[in-house]
């Protein structure tokens, strides 16, 4: 079963702030809002006993043709941020569930969509799947499987993307219930997405901080209160235009996926937070199908 659906965005710099001792980089505070957020997941979703497994959509894994999938059991390394190399230089060592990645994968083959194991085991993962999954749950003590961002929504565009994404959901659903297992899943994008070009010097200077650009805060608003009333179907009629109006990182899908393998709730979700990094807009939101179900 889905045990919890979460908006988890992954700004590196929510990782170099709370100073884990994977991550090189040392850091005094910041971006309070968000990293508190976090932890009021983190306790929103233990309170349901121990997942089997954490389920990410990431943005900064992209992939040229079709859905890829993590298919190798133990990965090692070291994933640096490309464009903040100074906040995010991090030392992994996660397990796969690669059984249930390959179910997902052949779900999602069976209904026609372009898909890959990736089985190189010297592949880098990248930081947008470390970082939700860091952040939803630091312990690593459960296997996690990741999938890749395709290209639809630039190669075709906005709508076929979403229906793409729609469909991929609906396949970790189906996927997740034969398993019988307790599934997390993370969506691992934030929304608007216009930023700042120049950090300060101190990265974490939370004076520097703060909304890019009011229009972008409102369409953010207004897709928070979405969520916030079960308007989900609304939402996502809604998202081509939001995506293209403050260039979010919803156009990588990660959001669309997740709400089509909950089914378009019509529960009201929480949010946890909602904050800004370099200006881009970020929410910790959670669904509990619980709630769904009538059993809350
Ligand atoms: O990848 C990101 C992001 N999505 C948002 C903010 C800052 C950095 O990296
Ligand atoms: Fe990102």
């Amino acid at each position: 079963m889905i045990l919890a659906g979460v908006l988890a965005p992954h700004p590196p710099h929510l990782v170099y702030a709370d100073n884990p001792p994977q991550n090189e980089p040392r850091a005094e505070c910041g971006w309070e809002e968000l990293r508190w957020g976090y932890e009021r997941l983190r306790k929103s979703i233990a309170r349901r006993g121990k997942p089997d497994v954490l389920i990410v959509h990431s943005p900064h894994w992209r992939t040229a043709a079709g859905h890829h999938f993590l298919g190798v059991e133990q990965f090692k390394g070291l994933s640096v941020d490309p464009v903040f190399p100074n906040l995010f230089r991090f030392h992994y060592d996660l397990t796969v569930d690669v059984e249930l990645a390959r179910a997902i994968h052949d779900e999602a083959a069976a209904v026609g969509l372009q898909t890959k194991m990736m089985t190189n085991p010297a592949f880098r993962v990248d930081y947008g799947t470390i970082t939700a999954c860091h952040l939803a749950r630091p312990e690593w003590d459960i296997p996690i499987i990741s999938i890749s961002s395709s290209r639809a929504y630039y190669l075709f565009n906005n709508e076929v993307g979403d229906a793409q994404m729609v469909a991929l959901g609906q396949a970790t659903a189906r996927a997740v219930e034969k398993s019988g297992k307790r599934a997390v899943l993370l969506a691992s994008n934030s929304l608007s997405h216009r930023h700042f070009t120049v950090e300060p010097s101190l990265p974490e200077d939370m004076s520097k901080e703060h909304v890019y650009h009011h229009g972008q805060y409102l369409w953010d608003m207004r897709l928070l209160e979405l969520m916030r009333q079960g308007k989900t179907r609304e939402l996502v009629d809604i998202l081509p235009d939001y995506t293209e109006q403050t260039v979010a990182e919803t156009k990588e899908g990660s959001l669309t996926w997740l709400l089509g393998a909950l089914g378009f709730p019509t529960y009201p979700a929480e949010v946890h937070a909602y904050g800004s990094v370099i200006g881009t807009g970020n929410a910790i939101v959670e669904w509990d199908p619980s709630l769904q179900r009538g059993e809350a």
